[in-house]
């Protein structure tokens, strides 16, 4: 695995599965495998988890880590070529890229979209100038478009929790008071879609995802139907893909409710967190016995250092071919 931005970077799904969950159980086992090597963890946006998952995730490999805010640590990058630069923008992405990749081997990135201009989130500009301009593998961190390390986590947290072979899982967007990305959403759906599961895609009209990410799910529009039978409620809000960016609803019959929950099989509440309570979901469901949210949050460590050892292991593969 060179870069990791997206499940097209992991070649074989169930063994990573795999992979985290014995890593969860012997979590030092590699803590070699990284040694003299550093990773640069750029946040443009706030974060708890991942930040603090890869980190660990990384010293658990033996790893190096510096971690930088981009923008408020740092001076505010350009990203667009050709650009006169005579705005707030001190520095162009491709002399700080480039000097990044310089002392960092392997380079994770956190880049929200603007929600603003459709095209230009979804074309990926970020990841694509810091793989251009850094010449390191690129670890995505939270992209403009998707959240990998987060799906990956989530697949894991299914696989261990899951009480029937195939189990139903339901993507349930819920309200929320700000604009948020598309981004956990499109992951989670592209990597349900390649996993052994029955998934459902629950949220009002208007809200569909861009069908390269929701590809064969099945889609309901009703806030309670999706539940019935339900083996994981995995709530999100996402902000409009067609009226791109824009809150089109916030009809608090999709707030996720002890009362829907009672429609499931005894279902599990996923969310990826920071989640707003008695907004998305009401306390009664975070605080009782269906919430995983925070073993959830736990398995960050694993899918990240799962991730990081593949993209030291493919390094270390470039760098002395005759060893391997
Ligand atoms: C972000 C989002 O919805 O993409 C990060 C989630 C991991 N959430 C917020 O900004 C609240
Ligand atoms: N789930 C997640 O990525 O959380 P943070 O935004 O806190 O990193």
């Amino acid at each position: 695995m060179h870069h990791f931005t997206s499940i097209h970077d992991a070649y074989n799904i169930p063994q990573l599965v795999n992979e985290a969950l014995l890593m969860k159980r012997a979590p030092f086992s590699d803590c070699f495998i990284g040694k003299n090597k550093t990773i640069g963890l750029l946040f443009f946006n706030s974060s708890l988890r991942t930040r603090l998952s890869t980190q660990k995730a990384a010293q658990n490999l033996g790893m190096s880590v510096m971690v930088m805010n981009v923008g408020a640590d740092s001076w505010q990058l350009e990203m667009n070529e050709g650009v006169i630069m005579n705005g707030d923008k001190a520095e162009h992405v491709s002399e700080a890229a480039a000097v990044i990749g310089q002392y960092c081997d392997i380079v994770g990135i956190r880049s929200f979209p603007s929600l603003t201009n459709r095209d230009e989130d979804y074309s990926e500009l970020v990841l694509k100038q810091f793989m251009k301009y850094t010449g390191r593998p690129i670890l995505s961190l939270e992209s403009a478009t998707r959240h990998p390390l987060q799906s990956l986590t989530d697949l894991i947290t299914i696989q261990e929790f899951k009480k029937t072979e195939r189990p139903k899982v339901v993507l349930t967007w819920a309200p929320h008071v700000k604009a948020l990305p598309q981004c956990v959403p499109n992951s989670f759906a592209e990597w349900m879609n390649h996993a052994d599961v029955d998934f459902t895609i629950a949220h009002p009209k208007g809200y569909e995802l861009a069908p390269e990410f929701s590809g064969y799910a099945k889609i309901c529009y009703d806030p309670k139907e999706a539940f019935e039978g339900a083996d994981f409620i995995y709530a999100k809000n996402w902000s409009s893909y067609q009226e791109y960016g824009k809150i089109l609803n916030s009809d608090p019959a999709w707030m996720v409710t002890m009362e829907k929950m009672k429609l499931t099989n005894d279902a599990k509440f996923m969310h990826c967190l920071p989640v707003r309570r008695n907004v998305v979901v009401e306390d009664a469901v975070l605080d009782s016995e269906h919430s995983i949210v925070v073993q959830q949050a736990g398995n960050r460590v694993w899918a990240a250092q799962t991730v990081l050892k593949e993209m030291l292991l493919s390094l270390a593969k470039k760098e002395s071919p005759y060893l391997f």
